[in-house]
């Protein structure tokens, strides 16, 4: 369905039929260009900037690229079209008609839910906030703001539903989203890993590639939800979503591509003298921000989650694609977990495990481009291998949150940890290197800051001296 732009809000939800709603919407927009002004990409409101934006929601329309300045980005309500057929695929509701309005038993599992996803997307813009400031290239300055505008319309997206399914309720919880603010002491955002700073570039990286894939799993696994508009959401959602992860990918292999190449030209390991970042240092971050993506699938064994299955709200990744009952009430899955301060593998009721399955789903996803980076790595010469740690190394949610574990999964004493831990996670002093690098934002077209070798190709096959963003 055609998105009609000629609204103040854009949408494809035939907002204009529902003037209350409407005028709801419209009274939260300008606090949310407010939240856009004050926390969003910092001095950036003149840029023209090189955008995707959307203009439908089928395949040829959410790709439509040209200069906009980021405050006038069109946010909008866009949601993926309706199948009138569809049925509710697991759960006890299982072949029922999906459902269009909230059943009331579910209004609080929803509600929460719903805030959960929202809470993520004005989070990680404030996390990103400064990051312009130092960008490495035209081309990446872009790909930052592409991911902002794009969080950002994916608060809209969870903020709709509450505007138009939760009352009051629905839109005191829209404001509070703007109310919150990443590392904030007093008011923090809900998850974890969305308090974390994200102060420099490979930490942007890592961020996009491992905690952008806790997004795709955990709206792909919403988008199964018998909440037919939160599954339409989210639907639409995932298009945006694989970008940032291509941004990730591409990013830390672009990094470890740049280190290889000096390693190999001054037959060093030392790249630090040389201005670029070290393997190890490389593995350290990734390091970090894996363990605190995990954290993001919440506990081994949740009764949250096993609610949210029964009632219809939450499935599995691609659920429809799973050959069992769909219903998992006679079914065991295997999850590590941790007795008498071992870990040990042991077999739970699979609707309990369903947290841990996705954290499986997910693990078993990034390690498809570690695959990718090691490959790069080999192809230049340099013997070294990035690995994923451990899912107990360094959690802070779940049975392994407390425990001392190696990146290779052996328990460890805190005399051993306190011994190591610094060979396995960012130091202050690599944090402050890494920083070091950092300086003023590149902004020649086609020149890149020197720890970071240029991208394949350009973005929509411009050429690699394409203006990305003109600063006026
Ligand atoms: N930090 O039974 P459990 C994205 C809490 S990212 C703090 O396991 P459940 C994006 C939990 O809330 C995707 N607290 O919980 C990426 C619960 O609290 P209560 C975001 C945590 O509900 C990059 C308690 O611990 N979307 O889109 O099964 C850029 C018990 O845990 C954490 C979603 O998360 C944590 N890490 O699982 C931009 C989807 N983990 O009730 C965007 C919606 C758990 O005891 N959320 N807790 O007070 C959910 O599906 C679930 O809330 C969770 C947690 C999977 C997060």
């Amino acid at each position: 369905m055609a998105i009609d732009y000629s609204q103040l809000i854009p949408n494809n939800v035939d907002l204009s039929s529902d003037r209350r709603l409407q005028r709801a919407l419209e009274n939260w927009q300008p606090r949310f260009l407010d939240w856009w002004k004050d926390m969003g990409p910092d001095g950036t409101s003149a840029f023209d900037v090189y955008l995707r934006t959307a203009v439908s929601t089928d395949s040829n329309g959410w790709a439509n690229f040209g200069y906009v300045k980021m405050p006038d980005y069109r946010w909008g309500i866009f949601l993926a079209d309706r199948d009138p057929e569809r049925q509710i695929a697991f759960g006890d509701n299982k072949g029922k008609p999906a459902w269009q309005d909230v059943p009331g038993e579910m209004r609080s599992t929803l509600r929460r839910l719903i805030v959960t996803q929202g809470d993520t997307e004005p989070a990680s813009v404030e996390q990103q906030r400064l990051l312009g400031k130092t960008a490495p290239s035209l081309y990446d300055l872009r790909n930052l703001f592409q991911i902002n505008v794009e969080e950002g319309r994916h608060l809209w997206a969870m903020v709709y539903l509450l505007h138009a399914y939760f009352g009051r309720d629905g839109r005191e919880e829209a404001e509070a989203m703007l109310e919150r603010h990443s590392g904030d002491p007093d008011k923090p955002r809900i998850l974890g890993a969305f308090n974390e700073a994200t102060p420099d570039w490979l930490s942007f990286f890592m961020f996009t590639y491992f905690t952008d894939r806790d997004g795709k799993y955990q709206l792909a696994s919403l988008a199964e939800s018998g909440f037919d508009p939160l599954a339409r959401s989210c639907r639409f959602m995932l298009t945006e979503e694989a970008h940032h992860m291509f941004v990730g990918e591409t990013g830390v292999g672009r990094i470890l591509q740049r280190t290889c190449e000096l390693m190999k030209e001054h037959r060093t390991d030392d790249v630090r003298s040389l201005g670029a970042i070290d393997l190890p240092t490389i593995q350290k971050y990734l390091n970090f921000h894996f363990s605190v993506s995990l954290d993001l699938f919440g506990q081994e064994a949740s009764t949250n989650a096993a609610n949210y299955y029964t009632q219809g709200v939450k499935g599995r990744f691609l659920e429809t694609r799973i050959d069992d009952d769909h219903l998992l009430t006679n079914a065991s899955y295997e999850i590590e977990t941790v007795e008498d301060g071992r870990i040990v593998k042991k077999a739970v009721p699979a609707l309990q495990a369903l947290n841990e399955r996705l954290r499986q789903d997910y693990i078993d996803d990034c390690a498809k481009g570690v695959l990718r980076w090691n490959k790069a790595i080999e192809r230049a010469g340099i013997a070294f291998e990035m690995t994923l740690p451990h899912r107990a190394f360094d959690r802070q949610i779940g049975a392994f949150a407390g425990l001392r574990v190696s990146p290779a999964g052996k328990v460890l004493s805190e005399a051993e940890w306190n011994a190591n831990k610094d060979r396995w996670l960012p130091t202050d002093e690599d944090r402050a290197y890494v920083t070091s690098l950092m300086g003023a934002a590149v902004t020649q077209p086609g020149k890149f800051a020197h720890w970071i070798a240029p991208p394949a190709r350009g973005i929509n096959n411009q050429p690699a001296d394409f203006e990305y963003v003109r600063f006026n």
